[in-house]
């Protein structure tokens, strides 16, 4: 029964016989059959666009790892470009936003979006992983926060952002109505991505951690907040990600999500210590470029931090941010390995 699968168990603090693991960006880049669907597609948006192609690419880690869970394949930039921002990857140089919200005009266009208008595409590859999974694995539906889409959306690209962090300071107002803003898509769409199947929800707030504490409270963290309260009726679990949460762990554990996603810089035993007392899973954080290391190195680092994490109920294994499209695949096999079978010798 999908109830028994492991990451259900694990975010709800149940014992499970080995910690359940998948990784961030596990559809992508790094695998060949990836780049070969994507090259049949001609370009990312295609991919994305076209449920057939986005549900198979979906599954290629499933298939190819035996893992404990499917995310989607999709973008945190299907709102903005839904919102009309027009979206593209450009081979080598990121993504691009062809239109990006600078004023109170710009702002004031943004349409609100009918997620089954809007996203069809999304909730169709949705239907058809569900269809195709059967209940035997869970499905992993995901958004980006409002901070995060807001930091694309008034840069249109990605970098470190100056436009954007610069309005924190000279524009907060308009920051914060644009923020409302994403938070109602944000909240609408994982509704949407739950009635169509996900069985978890993941949000990745990539660009918290370049706030100060005081407004990463304020731009980021109380939108969160809503995004979870919102979410709570669909009875899904919530795992929330902020890269580079660092001193403000113990806030994120006390949105009200399942579990709390964290980088590679977080503290294994401090941060078990604080998810024991505030009743929260862990997700996390094998460092990507571990990935590297000769493969029995990494079965050795994999296992060093399968043993920091300890026993308990409540930890999920995962990489502490998305693998890298250069990552080699005996190193990934080498991990995996080491989670399968981590407790049975
Ligand atoms: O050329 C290609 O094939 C496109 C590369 C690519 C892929 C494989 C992009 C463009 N997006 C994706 C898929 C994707 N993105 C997934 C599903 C795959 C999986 O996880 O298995 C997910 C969950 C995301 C989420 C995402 N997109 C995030 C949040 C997670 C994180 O890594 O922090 C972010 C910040 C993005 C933006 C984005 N999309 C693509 C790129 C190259 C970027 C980064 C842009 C930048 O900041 O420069």
């Amino acid at each position: 029964m999908m109830s028994d699968a492991r990451l259900l168990k694990a975010l709800r603090l149940e014992a499970v016989d080995r910690p359940p693991i998948w990784f961030m960006r596990q559809a992508g880049r790094y695998l060949p059959e990836y780049r070969a669907v994507r090259a049949q597609a001609g370009s990312f948006r295609t991919l994305l666009q076209t449920p057939t192609l986005a549900a198979q690419v979906s599954l290629q880690p499933l298939s190819r790892f035996g893992l404990d869970a499917v995310i989607l394949f999709s973008d945190i930039l299907t709102i903005p470009d839904a919102m009309g921002l027009d979206f593209q990857v450009q081979e080598g140089s990121g993504v691009r936003l062809g239109r990006p919200v600078r004023t109170a005009e710009d702002a004031a266009r943004l349409p609100c979006l009918d997620m089954s208008r809007d996203l069809d595409y999304v909730l169709e590859t949705i239907e058809r992983l569900r269809g195709t999974l059967a209940g035997q694995v869970p499905l992993i539906g995901f958004a980006g926060s409002p901070w995060t889409l807001a930091c694309y959306m008034i840069e249109g690209c990605g970098g470190d952002f100056p436009t954007a962090r610069a309005m924190v300071y000279r524009e907060p107002a308009l920051l914060e109505g644009l923020l409302e803003h994403l938070t109602q898509a944000v909240s609408e769409y994982l509704c949407a991505q739950a009635r169509a199947g996900a069985d978890c929800l993941m949000v990745f707030d990539t660009w918290g951690g370049l706030l100060t504490a005081a407004d990463y409270r304020r731009f980021s963290l109380a939108f969160l907040h809503r995004i979870v309260a919102t979410l709570r009726p669909t009875g899904k679990p919530v795992i929330l990600f902020t890269l580079g949460i660092g001193d403000w762990l113990p806030q994120l554990m006390d949105t009200g999500a399942a579990a709390v996603g964290l980088d590679w810089r977080c503290d294994p035993h401090r941060s078990r210590f604080l998810a024991q007392e505030k009743r929260v899973a862990l997700q996390g954080n094998l460092d990507p470029f571990c990935l590297f290391a000769p493969p029995d190195r990494v079965s050795q680092v994999t296992n060093a931090l399968l043993q920091s994490f300890g026993s308990e109920p409540g930890y999920i294994f995962n990489l502490g941010h998305g693998i890298r499209p250069d990552t080699p695949l005996e190193a990934v096999s080498a991990m995996v390995a080491a989670v399968q079978h981590f407790g049975s010798s």
